[in-house]
């Protein structure tokens, strides 16, 4: 096993920790005030490559792997969640659907726009009354002529209403038959398609959420993605590599609580001495950097099952779900070492666990990893 950093790793983690001082710290807090999901970053970020990382460079992507992604992912997530979040959905969700299971002519068509961020991308499979028990949506297409007419709604969807291109999952056959579901490219402005922003919600507040509406809407058969029936088995293909991304991100989130932690441990002073002094303190200081670097080995491991084409749905499934549940607690933990500085918006501490919060929930929730691990081991 080689833990080092490849030199790939070491130049990205670099370039967008530069970018994410320049580009995102400055102006995070106001993102997350107003709930301004900020599209001219995304296309700094798709101009810098971070918009289609793992895309081969023929369909104009930057040709890394997801060890690279999931660094990239780390330093983002050090800084704000939300553009983290939005980076992560638009790479493994959006793209990553057409990149694994698109026809050759959807790919040349939609990731080197996708991937320079000339397009954000939305992917959709959540609805209402359907997050966790995802099979029994109630969204239909149905076949007329060379079209599919699609009609219902999807809920919880990352730039649903700034996105460009939205993958959908569509019910094409019966109730909770697994073949019978498909996935269909959607670009924006089509007749009887609309979204409508989704407010108010803790955390990653500069990432975009909405409300999707189909209402008739007419989508050429070249639009299908693979072949009819076999969306839900692509979109948990989806969600394996997704998965992935949503732990390096949680990793992220978790790094950066530390890391204030730490600075403000060794700067505030009560009983007159630094509070890092005291072992209450350093010892949660300990205990986070442990479950911190065991979830990033955790991480990387099935970053590299995803780089060798090796199976990962139990190992990225015990990524997220661990990372993610580290995230919480090191965000909660830095409140509580910030004491009532934490506990307000001039100190990073609060944001980093709203942030974190998403993490178990978003992608499958903590309880829907277990299962899917339970079921993995007793299979
Ligand atoms: N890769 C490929 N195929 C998979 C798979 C995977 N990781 N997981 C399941 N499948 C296949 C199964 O093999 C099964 O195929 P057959 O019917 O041909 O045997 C089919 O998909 C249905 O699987 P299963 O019976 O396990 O479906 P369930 O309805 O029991 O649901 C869970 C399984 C709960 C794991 C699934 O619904 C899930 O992941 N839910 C959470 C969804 C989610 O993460 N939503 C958040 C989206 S936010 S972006």
């Amino acid at each position: 096993m080689n833990f080092d950093k490849n030199e790939n790793q070491e130049m990205i983690a670099q370039m967008v920790r530069d970018f994410a001082e320049k580009e995102i710290r400055p102006f995070m807090r106001k993102w997350d005030d107003e709930e301004f999901f900020p599209v001219d970053t995304m296309k700094k970020l798709g101009e810098m490559g971070l918009l289609g990382i793992f895309i081969p460079e023929e369909y104009g992507g930057a040709g890394f792997s997801y060890n690279e992604y999931a660094t990239a992912l780390m330093e983002i997530g050090k800084v704000c969640g939300g553009i983290g979040l939005s980076v992560a959905a638009h790479n493994s969700l959006c793209t990553g659907h057409i990149y694994y299971h698109g026809s050759k002519e959807q790919k040349e068509k939609y990731l080197p726009k996708l991937a320079t961020g000339e397009f954000i991308g939305a992917w959709g499979l959540t609805e209402a009354n359907t997050g966790s028990d995802a099979m029994r949506m109630a969204a239909t297409a149905v076949k007329d002529g060379n079209d599919w007419v699609i009609n219902g709604t999807k809920n919880w969807i990352t730039h649903g209403l700034s996105g460009d291109v939205s993958i959908v999952l569509i019910r094409t056959g019966e109730l909770l038959d697994s073949n019978g579901i498909t996935s269909f490219i959607i670009e924006k402005g089509t007749p009887g398609f609309s979204a409508v922003k989704i407010k108010d919600k803790l955390g990653v507040r500069a990432s975009e959420t909405a409300e999707l509406i189909f209402e008739n809407v007419r989508i050429p058969e070249e639009n299908v993605i693979g072949e009819v029936g076999m969306g839900f088995k692509q979109a948990m293909q989806i969600l394996d590599g997704g998965r992935i991304s949503i732990a390096s991100l949680s990793c992220g989130i978790a790094r950066g609580a530390y890391e204030a932690s730490v600075k403000y441990a060794k700067e505030r002073e009560q009983f007159g001495q630094p509070i890092a002094h005291f072992q209450a303190i350093a010892f949660k200081l300990a205990d986070m950097l442990t479950q911190i670097e065991a979830a990033e080995l955790l991480t990387f491991q099935a970053a590299y099952l995803k780089d060798n084409n090796q199976p990962l749905t139990k190992q990225g499934a015990y990524a997220k779900y661990y990372a993610s549940e580290v995230a919480v607690k090191c965000g909660n933990e830095a409140v509580q070492i910030m004491g009532g500085y934490g506990y307000t918006k001039e100190y990073p501490a609060e944001k980093f666990l709203r942030d974190a919060k998403l993490m178990t929930i978003g992608e499958g929730t903590s309880e829907i990893q277990k299962i899917v691990i339970s079921r993995e081991i007793l299979k």
